[in-house]
């Protein structure tokens, strides 16, 4: 291995993603008007990383150009060398680059059109306004040429500068942007309705008074931190991964293993989406794919230590490839830290004879925050010392609002939330990719369901039940959901691994409560987010298969993703499998999300079952604090 040698799942240096830009700006000088949406790294598959870890690194880079057009362009860094660029059809584009966002607040703060429906509502002063682009797809106003670029902007009045936008919308007024020929080419005004007067800012100094100061918490851990770092390798209590930020995707795990035991190879957010349900003109189109319409990775916060992140934390920085082809660094990206986690296990003997134990709990938290628009989301990884692994997304920020009218809004499908603003019912639909590599060989997926058993001359008096595993082993059969009445969970299992007891070794998909997708299944927000209509999907590894909608949304009317995928049903009875894992929240938005919305969870839990041989925390000592106080 050379001097320069790095491992092929090291994440991206600044120099190398320069390195790309002026790679790619050489072969091809229109490139010099190009924005761009993002790079990434092209990561190898496992097969070939497992044979050898000095592999050439490559990446993309992804944009579009002058004419508006989307492009790929593959770049060899290590023989720096363009190897091929592509068009990307605009009828399934590129995510919007920072520059076109620009463009579409330009052109609608231009807008005579505009400028009038403003001065109708009494607004002069254009540096109050704050406009909001949306994707110009799904449903793609009339005057928007097919194969165009487009933007819809919704806009609110702030009452100063730093004031919170969102407290004051502007009812019924939707401008169309077409990107492509720089042009608003519609004004859609469903008339004037008052723009909301209260303010609602969620700074402290927009608050009448401040409750006291809680008693501070203090983390310290004065032996030092208990895992390490090296690059964006991560090594804590037997565990091992990789941590990256993915532009589509937010944070991305890598080659987690136990033990030396490989449990997955890669997961990430594949999609999302947030449709919405309400008849309102400001909402009903909307159901965002905040990965692949706006990069959800390339919005991930610089996080403050005390403040995001509490105790002795490690942080990774992220580079990213800005829209006019610079490179910024999101420092602070990934938050490493340990946490108690509470007791992970304890007996109290009863007959006071024997032994009384406890032993705690502590977690590892590999996390990351992307704010899109007024939504803040956090993809919250946990690794626990029993081998559990959860994902939690944290969201919050600001909900999507309207200037209360009761013409306009209707009870089940606007909420209240002030006196003055209604906020539509809609839903957070996500998707995690999960590319296994359980126990280092091919995997299957089961079907656990349980069941009561019949009343019969085994069971007369009815108190008997059981459960069932079925082994799913096509496609078609592994696009299933949840069933809390039947205990339903799924497992990942290497059928040529076998623990202590004689059975395969394991993990189990255990999720919360969860929904699925409620827009009709042939609405187009149907078609375009079809990864939400099942709570899991199974399908044999393919390299380019790595989005639940599809890798490129933008101005896409649906038909790609998991639907199209899946349909040769291919087999998955023991295979290089892959889950696609759909959870989220329907929200039905309440007075307390206001003017900012407390964390609310969903995720789902993956543990072993038969992976190990026993309790693996048995051999945890016992760790009773002495620096811990009571009362007594
Ligand atoms: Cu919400």
């Amino acid at each position: 291995m050379g001097q320069n040698y790095c491992h092929p799942l090291r994440t991206l240096s600044a120099s190398e993603i320069c390195d790309a830009v002026s790679i790619l700006k050489k072969s091809n000088k229109e490139h010099e008007n190009s924005s761009f949406s993002y790079i990434y790294l092209e990561e190898p598959e496992k097969k070939l990383l497992k044979e050898n870890t000095n592999l050439e690194r490559f990446v993309k880079i992804v944009g579009v150009d002058q004419k508006s057009n989307g492009f790929e362009a593959e770049i060899n860094l290590s023989k720096k060398e363009l190897l091929k660029e592509e068009k990307i059809s605009n009828k399934a584009g590129p995510t919007y680059t920072l520059a076109e966002i620009f463009k579409a607040i330009e052109l609608t703060m231009g807008d005579k059109n505009y400028q009038k429906a403003l001065e109708k509502r009494g607004i002069k002063d254009l540096s109050l306004i704050q406009i909001d682009p949306w994707p110009g797809g799904v449903f793609v106003n009339k005057n928007i040429k097919n194969g165009n670029r487009a933007l819809k902007a919704i806009s609110f009045l702030k009452d100063s500068e730093k004031d919170n936008a969102y407290a004051r919308p502007i009812q019924g007024l939707i401008a169309h942007i077409d990107l492509t020929e720089n042009r608003v080419v519609e004004i859609e005004d469903h008339g004037v309705v008052k723009v909301p007067e209260a303010h609602a800012r969620y700074d402290k100094d927009g608050q009448e008074s401040l409750r006291e100061n809680p008693k501070e918490i203090v983390i310290t851990q004065p032996e030092g931190v208990g895992f390490s770092v090296e690059d964006n390798l991560i090594s804590w209590e037997g565990w091992q991964l990789r941590a990256s930020i993915d532009p589509i995707e937010g944070l991305a795990l890598h080659q987690v293993s136990l033990n030396e035991r490989p449990i997955f190879y890669r997961a990430g957010l594949s999609d999302m989406v947030v449709p919405y349900g309400s008849s309102d003109p400001l909402h009903w189109w909307k159901a965002v794919h905040d990965g692949t319409e706006y990069g959800f990775g390339t919005m991930t916060n610089s996080l403050t230590l005390g403040c995001d992140c509490l105790g002795e934390i490690h942080y990774l920085d992220a580079h990213k490839l800005a829209f006019d082809g610079s490179v910024e660094t999101i420092e602070n990206a990934i938050c490493i830290h340990e946490e108690d986690y509470g007791v992970q296990w304890k007996h109290n003997d009863s007959t006071q004879m024997g032994y009384n134990e406890v032993r705690r709990s502590r977690r590892l938290v590999v996390s990351s925050f992307a704010t899109i628009g007024n939504y803040d989301y956090g993809i919250f990884w946990y690794l626990y010392l029993d081998g559990t692994i959860q994902l939690e997304i944290k969201l919050t920020g600001v909900v999507g609002i309207s200037a209360y009218h009761e013409d306009i809004h209707k009870s089940g499908q606007d909420f209240k939330i002030s006196p003055e603003l209604a906020s539509p019912i809609h839903q957070h639909l996500f998707n995690v990719r999960i590319d296994w590599d359980l126990d280092d060989g091919d995997n299957q997926l089961f079907e656990t369901n349980v069941e009561p058993l019949p009343i019969n001359n085994v069971n007369p008096e009815g108190t008997q039940f059981q459960a069932i595993s079925s082994h799913l082993t096509k496609e078609s059969e592994a696009q299933r959901n949840i069933a809390p009445e039947k205990s339903r969970t799924w497992k990942i299992v290497n059928p040529n691994k076998l623990n202590k007891v004689g059975s395969p070794t394991s993990y189990k998909i255990l999720y919360g409560n969860t929904p699925t997708l409620l827009s009709n299944p042939d609405s187009p927000p149907g078609k375009r987010a079809a990864f939400a209509k099942h709570n899991i999907w199974a399908t044999p590894f393919q390299n380019e298969e790595r989005s639940g909608g599809g890798r490129h949304t933008v101005m896409h009317s649906g038909e790609g993703g998991l639907e199209e995928i899946t349909a040769k049903d291919r087999n998955i009875s023991e295979c290089d499998l892959v889950t696609w894992l759909s959870f989220g929240v329907t929200h039905i938005p309440r007075p307390e999300d206001w003017p900012v919305m407390p964390v609310e969870y969903c995720g789902v839990h993956l543990i072993p079952v038969g992976f190990f041989d026993q309790n693996p925390t048995i051999n945890l000592p016992p760790s009773c604090s002495s620096k811990s106080k009571s009362n007594k």
